[in-house]
């Protein structure tokens, strides 16, 4: 495995008082990170606060150092931490900034903007791989609930080690922590399998709304705004919603559309190898992966279509093996 650049190293062993941010609606590789993360600081006898927007999901909740979110904040810190964020812009963070010595960002996204003071930044499956290497380098001890956190992370963030995101460093990192606990069978099917009944409902009608556009392998979902009021806000449409157009049989390319108000939606995209759809959540100030990719829009669903549609067709024109 790579190593940690030193300056990050000696930035974590030398500063004592930090705080940790996360990006909005904060995913299981954002509250996996900071936990795991936030745990192994205080280990090393350092102050953590943590400021993380709330609800948080349920299969999420069972971490119990999520009881140390948002307490009262410091006016000034000595490091405040970035956690799988591809810009500031993207932080969930608080009104006032709290001043602090140095910046220091921890991610996984390709576009990040690198606007830390120091940057850890690396393409892999999640921020919390990173954190885990980190952690080692620190000579952390990894305790259980750390160890469900980083574990937590990965496979949230690789669909539980589907996507081509994993590396060989995903499956060493995800087999140390077995070395910690010996089965991680029920936190993977509470992360994937399990939903309360707004979420299977919410899925249900996410799959009811699938349709494929003018016969291109592209496929579209809607979830509008009284759909997701009726089961209970986006707290309940699950990451694996925009995977179910992916998952079905010779689609390539797919949006699930979130209505989160009248008129504005959040667009989940997927794609599979080689088609790009990064560039498309970029366009309208969104950020991602090359399959993996989200922003806000408002308009005609109409321009999304087009937008999918010639992403689709200029790959095929470059690539006449597709
Ligand atoms: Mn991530």
């Amino acid at each position: 495995m790579k190593k940690i650049p030193d300056e990050i190293v000696a930035c974590l062993k030398e500063n004592e008082e930090y705080l940790i941010l996360l990006h909005q609606k904060p995913d299981g590789d954002a509250i996996g990170s900071a936990i795991a993360l936030g745990k192994g600081l205080k280990q090393l006898n350092k102050s953590v606060d943590y400021y993380i927007e709330t609800p948080i999901e349920d299969k999420l909740l069972f971490f119990e150092e999520i009881d140390c979110f948002n307490r009262q904040l410091k006016e000034s810190y000595d490091v405040i931490l970035f956690l799988d964020c591809s810009s500031s812009g993207f932080a969930y963070s608080p009104q006032t900034m709290p001043k602090a010595k140095v910046k220091l960002v921890i991610d996984h996204h390709k576009s990040n903007a690198h606007y830390g003071d120091l940057n850890c930044v690396e393409i892999t499956g999640a921020t919390a791989e990173i954190v885990y290497r980190i952690l080692k380098a620190l000579a952390v001890e990894i305790d259980e609930e750390m160890a469900d956190a980083v574990f937590t992370a990965i496979t949230t963030d690789t669909g539980s080690f589907q996507f081509s995101n994993v590396t060989n460093d995903t499956h060493i990192i995800a087999g140390e922590l077995y070395k910690v606990k010996p089965s991680y069978a029920n936190l993977s099917k509470r992360l994937h399998n399990q939903k309360n009944m707004d979420q299977m409902k919410m899925t249900g009608a996410a799959i009811h709304s699938l349709e494929i556009l003018d016969s291109m392998p592209i496929a579209l979902m809607v979830l509008d705004y009284d759909t997701i009021v009726k089961y209970g806000g986006t707290i309940n449409i699950s990451d694996d919603v925009a995977n179910v157009g992916q998952n079905t049989i010779g689609v390539a390319i797919t949006a699930l559309l979130k209505e989160v108000r009248p008129g504005d939606y959040r667009v989940s995209l997927r794609a599979k190898f080689p088609f790009d759809i990064h560039k498309i959540a970029l366009k309208y100030g969104g950020g991602g992966h090359e399959r993996a990719a989200g922003f806000n829009f408002r308009g005609d669903i109409q321009e999304i279509k087009d937008d999918l549609m010639e992403v689709y067709q200029t790959q095929c024109e470059q690539d006449e093996t597709i």
